[in-house]
């Protein structure tokens, strides 16, 4: 069944990508095979990252995105990350809504991603899902999250080209949260450019962007985030909803996309973004083995219990459990449980 859910995938069958998507969406034991085998066919796809605050017309922006690539010739991926979270209950519909316009286009996928209780996080689903985009066969996909916490941080690990949407009159907020922005903008937009103030919001982020560079804020330093190197991000204001400014904000992504191509960085941030989900995966897979392990014993609760009665500090216990049950020597039939102590000095 998996066989033929891939080799429709690759034929270009919508519905037997949607399919994958949900298996990957559900967690599905299915859905790691056939990403193994979809893993080879996938690398192509230019992946960039929409993100800010919440109504700040990313959706609307990405509608236009989507149908100004389509006008070059281009097919397009969508994956609208829903956090889930009560205070944007109606993103999903506003989504399917303000993306209308490219809604019946069979060159451009929409898929919008409940992520609520997913094994891993938001990252993990997203990335996998747009994997299974990628080897479907978009040239472009673009990834919506609302720019909260985390999200807007780890979806500048999965793109090419980060784009951070903001609105004119943020004042202090900008302030607020330019630490996490400005690391990972590739391209600045200020959305709603009818708005007062839009004007100031470009000098703030240009004096932001001045000052980052200055202190060396700005060089790539996170796993994933590399590749910043000798790239000045553009600010550009559009009107999402009229379509203004928007063929700039997609020409600005492309010249940072050619940016990255031609100084080797795109390399060297696909390299450092491979490296990070190895890691994480590996941090993944490692801690659920040893956490399992030390579950069936009975070992986490007896050293629960421990920290709780001010018996243990949660640091050693932590090495306890490590100790105990994270040593290969563990392995089912390899000699002697290392916490006995003979095994060591
Ligand atoms: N005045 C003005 N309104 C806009 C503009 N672009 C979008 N809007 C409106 O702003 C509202 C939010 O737009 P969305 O595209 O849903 O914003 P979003 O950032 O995707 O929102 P969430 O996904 O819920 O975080 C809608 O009512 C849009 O019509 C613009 O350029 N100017
Ligand atoms: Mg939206």
């Amino acid at each position: 069944m998996h066989d033929q859910l891939l080799e429709r995938i690759l034929a270009g069958d919508r519905r037997a990508l949607a399919r994958a998507i949900t298996l990957i969406e559900n967690g599905d034991p299915a859905a790691r095979n056939l990403l193994r085998d979809l893993h080879p066919h996938s690398g192509r796809a230019y992946v960039v990252g929409i993100t800010g605050p919440p109504g700040a017309g990313k959706s609307t922006l990405v509608d236009h995105l989507a149908r100004t690539w389509r006008e070059r010739g281009r097919t397009v991926g969508i994956v609208a990350v829903d956090p889930s979270s009560p205070f944007t209950g109606g993103a999903l519909l506003g989504d399917r809504v303000r993306m209308q316009s490219v809604g019946l286009d069979p060159g451009v996928f929409i898929r919008s991603l409940a992520t609520r209780g997913h094994l891993g996080g938001v990252s993990r689903a997203t990335a996998d899902v747009v994997k299974a985009i990628d080897a479907f066969g978009k040239d472009v996909i673009m990834i919506e999250t609302v720019g909260v916490g985390q999200a807007e941080v780890e979806v500048a690990t999965l793109a090419r080209t980060t784009v951070v949407v903001v609105v004119p009159g943020m004042g202090d907020d900008v302030q607020a949260i330019k630490a996490g922005i400005l690391e990972i903008g590739d391209v600045f937009v200020i959305n709603k450019a009818d708005r007062d103030g839009v004007d100031r919001t470009v000098m703030e982020i240009e004096m932001m962007l001045d000052l980052g560079s200055r202190e060396g804020g700005l060089a790539g330093r996170d796993g994933g985030l590399a590749g910043r190197e000798g790239w000045r991000p553009p600010v550009v204001k559009t009107i999402a909803q009229t379509g203004e400014g928007v063929e700039a904000a997609l020409d600005a992504a492309e010249r940072h996309h050619r940016h990255l191509k031609d100084t080797g960085a795109l390399a060297a941030k696909l390299l450092s973004q491979g490296e990070r989900e190895l890691r994480d995966l590996v941090a993944g897979f490692a801690a659920g083995r040893i956490l399992a392990r030390a579950e069936a014993g009975g070992d986490l609760s007896a050293l629960t219990e421990a920290v709780v009665a001010r018996r243990i500090d949660p640091y050693s216990a932590a090495e306890e459990i490590l100790t105990r049950f994270g040593g290969a020597a563990h392995r089912a039939g390899e000699g002697p449980d290392p916490a006995d102590g003979s095994a060591r000095r």
